[in-house]
């Protein structure tokens, strides 16, 4: 039996927004009560116990929106709000979102649903919602000025339109945009297929995030909305390193993943140990004569792409964009570049008149991530995360992919770190070193130097001595 306490024990909710909620005759006939969720956790997906059924989806670090059934329609209640997101253990931010959180809850429903959507704005500026690659009726689609009026501050709005095709989209607002994008306004809808369907193929772990940017100065909480590029947090689902939640499924799962763009720059996602095949955009699935192994697939701003693959090799997996800057957390970028500068007499006179001064980048920036650093208020480090090895060095847009054998079949809590089999982790050589060989050029066909008599200019590099790695 289905009741309404299963359901929502399913959406992984408790508590009392959840009571009030309860179904009367009176309360069917005006708006849904909103359902609100402020934990950063990934819920368990939300299994339908109403409408046609489907496989559930997981949203990192987020929720599914509970909805309830009229007279054979499928009602949701968004509310636009300030909300307090957590974006990593340590750091909070004032963000704008939907319901208790940023990115807003997912909407998953099934191919041929009639939706309503109730969207109430809590704002302290009018708004307005887009469905992003839906199919609806113009007047439906959510842009303040040209399709409707916007939402004023108070106000509620009801969209409603058929979930034509199945797919993966976004909503975000179309009032103001520049402002609520980013300070979070945005989320998923996913439309599931009501029948098998040649192209998209069934899964054992659906997987979704927005990637998502803010400029967030140390110390503080509020968004610069006025950033255009140099943005200081790279996030998943408002999310960064080591705030991600890994992806955790079992040995020969077959696994999707949907990642959906909607920062100021284009996100190449890098998967380790697999290969993958994109099934799929925001325009629909992708015809199996256009997909091709891929370990990387850069996602545009304002795309979506869908990445498959059997998770067949056990193992702790980096998942992560491949911009090594979005990696990071809150940096400046004006940091000048020390590598290989030898600091050691300027050093000592600056501790001679400040006595905590600290080198920083003569060997690099590894050190950065083993620095106790005192750090303002609200601030993450740059680079963190702490593995079985040792610091991870990332932040931003990093997590894992825990492949195990032994995850038991609906059972996808932490496994904790990969117990390498014994021989198959990198080691130390501590043997003799060999004097290396130096290759002989067979070049020098370069084209001479147009100025005769050009001083060589070389710049001095100080190597770690070997066997003394202390200068
Ligand atoms: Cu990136």
């Amino acid at each position: 039996m289905n009741s309404r306490r299963q359901f929502f024990k399913a959406a992984g909710i408790a508590g009392g927004a959840i009571a009030a909620a309860t179904v009367s005759r009176v309360a069917m006939a005006a708006l849904p009560e909103p359902v609100f969720q402020t934990k950063p956790d990934t819920m368990p997906p939300l299994v339908p116990n109403s409408g046609r059924p489907y496989n559930p989806l997981v949203t990192l670090n987020c929720w599914t929106l509970p909805w309830r059934m009229n007279n054979g329609v499928k009602e949701f209640h968004l509310v636009a709000e300030p909300v307090v997101r957590e974006m990593a253990p340590g750091m909070k931010a004032h963000l704008w979102g939907y319901n208790g959180q940023s990115p807003g809850p997912t909407i998953e429903v099934v191919e041929g649903d009639r939706v309503r959507m109730f969207v109430t704005n809590k704002l302290p500026e009018h708004t307005s919602v887009h469905w992003h690659g839906q199919r609806l009726p113009s007047g439906m689609d959510g842009v303040s000025g040209l399709t409707q009026n916007a939402i004023q501050p108070g106000k509620t709005f009801v969209y409603e339109f058929v979930a034509r095709r199945p797919g993966t989209f976004m909503y975000h607002p179309h009032a103001d945009e520049m402002t609520q994008m980013a300070m979070g306004m945005m989320g998923f809808w996913i439309t599931h297929p009501k029948a098998r369907h040649p192209l998209i193929d069934e899964v054992d772990r659906d997987f979704v995030f927005l990637l998502n940017a803010y400029d967030i100065d140390p110390g503080s909480y509020t968004p610069k909305i006025m950033t255009m590029l140099d943005f200081n947090l790279w996030s998943w689902n408002s999310r960064i390193f080591p705030g991600i939640d890994s992806l955790n499924v079992r040995k020969n799962d077959k696994v999707r993943i949907r990642v959906g763009n909607l920062t100021m720059t284009n996100h190449p996602m890098h998967l380790h140990g697999h290969e993958f095949q994109v099934t799929g955009t925001d325009g629909g699935p992708t015809p199996k004569s256009a997909r091709w192994p891929e370990v990387t697939a850069d996602v545009a701003v304002g795309q979506m792409r869908q990445l498959e693959f059997v998770a067949d090799e056990e193992g702790d997996w980096a998942f992560h964009c491949h911009k090594s800057h979005h990696t990071m957390n809150a940096m400046g970028h004006d940091v000048p570049t020390m590598i290989g500068v030898d600091h050691r007499v300027i050093a000592k006179k600056i501790t001679s008149l400040i006595p905590d001064y600290m080198v920083m980048g003569e060997r690099g920036m590894a050190d950065m991530a083993e620095m106790e650093m005192p750090l303002p208020d609200n601030t993450i480090p740059m680079m963190t995360g702490q593995g079985p090895f040792g610091s991870v060095e990332m932040g931003g847009m990093f997590s894992v992919l825990k492949v195990r054998k032994e995850q038991k079949p609906g059972d996808y809590k932490d496994p904790g770190w990969y117990k390498h089999p014994a021989g198959t982790v990198a080691f130390e050589y501590k043997g003799a070193l060999a004097e290396p060989a130096r290759f002989q050029s067979e070049g020098g066909q370069s084209m001479p130097r147009a100025q005769k008599n050009a001083k060589e200019i070389e710049v001095l590099v100080r190597k770690p001595a070997m066997g003394n790695m202390q200068h």
